[in-house]
């Protein structure tokens, strides 16, 4: 069934259009393309909000998670502009990487614990998963949509925006229970439920997902395997203000500058990296000097067979360090790493003329900010460091560079990876500079 509720509607067609809406079972779409002439009406009126929410691929790492926000949110933020809508923040869990047994639970993790959430709002309307449970009033989504990449779309060399409903490639997480509605993983989260489950195919922007809600009347509407569409523009002032606004909360930044002050004489004032609370204020910097102190980001676990031509072994990568502090004329070097702790005393005994430091966070820490937080506090500890040197293609040290490239560090102290043992030419990662 496919009704159209006119814009600037009377009370009584938004009525109607309302009841309409509980009463269609099949949330239908208008053509492949968004523009299509007849499909430009929003379909949703002010006062009928519209709730996108979203997951990502599960094996994907807390780093990669990030920029999926970043997609969704200029997305999101785009949308406002056509109809009153908000993006749901999916509730972080159950992630590969957070194994800490004695944490407590990690699952169900609300945006605020890791991220201040008025910061983020400045830049898109999102809300947190109990808000949004709060306001809509159900435990029941409209409809999931889990995007899926076209087949043979990476032979075509045709590159066209398009998305369409398609079998499913792949088995998703969703299955219909004997009431009809589907049941499965939404953020750990037993009673929630959806009406309908499609595999979309797609291929495009972000922002393309708009076409997706083009004269559909459901309300909340959640995208799974939200990773598949991609950034609307990588790299624009658009998508650093959105970086911009992904300020920590003031816990895990309190936390981090007390560990600086105390382990490596490094303060916002002594250091010039000063900031605005409020990042809408904040303005382009250059060359600010950073903590006397060089940082290394020292993936391991995963990494080593991932890709074990260019992450070094624990030698190789002191041996490198070495060399750094020398140039730098430094003899403090902070350590972030997931190597477990035989590992970091290896390092240790390979730099004994240098002071190698790690975060040990107290038992209260991590109960309250558990591996996310703990993870966060050791990139912030990074961002501030005189020098900085990541690991080859981790989405981890990659935040750490843009972080600051924010604050406005040298590039040449900032985009730096340690080398493999083997690798004759070791490429250094690419550059993506700050744009205001
Ligand atoms: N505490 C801490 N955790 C880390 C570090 N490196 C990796 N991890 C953990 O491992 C995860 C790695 O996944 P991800 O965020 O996707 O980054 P990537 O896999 O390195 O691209 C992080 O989110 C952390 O939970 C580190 O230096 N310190
Ligand atoms: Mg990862």
């Amino acid at each position: 069934m496919h009704i159209v509720c006119v814009p600037l509607a009377t009370i009584i067609t938004v009525i109607l259009c309302i009841q309409l809406t509980f009463t269609t079972q099949s949330f239908e779409f208008c053509g492949k393309d968004f523009d299509t002439a007849g499909c430009n009406e929003p379909s949703v009126t002010k006062s009928v909000p519209r709730y996108v929410l979203y997951d990502v691929n599960p094996p994907e790492g807390f780093n990669l998670r990030r920029d999926v926000y970043m997609r969704m949110a200029i997305f999101v933020k785009k949308l406002k502009k056509f109809e009153d809508c908000h993006l749901v923040l999916p509730p972080w869990g159950q992630l590969y990487h957070w194994q800490s047994t004695d944490v407590g639970r990690q699952d169900m993790l609300p945006w605020s614990l890791f991220f201040d959430i008025p910061s983020l709002r400045k830049f898109a309307p999102v809300m947190e998963m109990h808000e949004f449970l709060q306001e809509f009033g159900s435990l029941m989504l409209d409809v999931v949509y889990v995007l899926q990449h076209y087949k043979g779309m990476w032979e075509s060399n045709q590159w066209v925006q398009k998305f369409e409903i398609e079998p499913c490639h792949e088995k998703h997480r969703y299955s219909r229970s004997e009431n009809g509605m589907y049941k499965g993983w939404f953020w750990g989260y037993p009673n929630i439920t959806a009406t309908e489950v499609h595999c979309l195919s797609f291929h495009g922007h972000a922002s393309h997902l708009k076409g997706v809600l083009q004269n559909l009347k459901a309300r909340a509407v959640m995208f799974d395997h939200a990773e598949v569409a991609l950034h609307d523009v990588f790299g624009d002032a658009l998508y650093w203000k959105a970086r911009r606004s992904m300020r920590f909360s003031s816990g895990l930044v309190k936390l981090a500058g007390s560990f600086r002050m105390e382990y490596l004489n490094s303060t916002d004032e002594t250091d010039g990296t000063v900031r605005p609370g409020d990042w809408t204020k904040e303005k382009a910097h250059s060359d600010v000097t950073g903590g006397p102190y060089m940082c290394v980001h020292l993936r391991r676990k995963d990494f080593l067979w991932g890709r074990p031509k260019q992450v070094p072994s624990i030698r190789g990568a002191a041996k490198q360090m070495k060399v750094h502090l020398e140039q730098l004329g430094l003899t403090t070097v902070f350590v972030a790493t997931d190597a477990p702790l035989e590992e970091f005393e290896e390092l240790q005994r390979h730099l004994q003329e240098y002071q190698v430091l790690q975060y040990e966070p107290s038992q209260v820490v991590k109960h309250t900010y558990k591996d996310g937080g703990i993870a966060i506090i050791e990139q912030i500890i990074c961002s501030h460091a005189r020098f900085f040197t990541g690991t080859y293609e981790s989405t981890f040290s990659f935040r750490i560079q843009e972080e600051r490239e924010i604050m406005g560090f040298p590039p040449e102290n900032t985009f730096n990876r340690l080398c493999g043992d083997g690798e004759e030419k070791c490429s250094q990662p690419s550059r993506w500079r700050i744009v205001f």
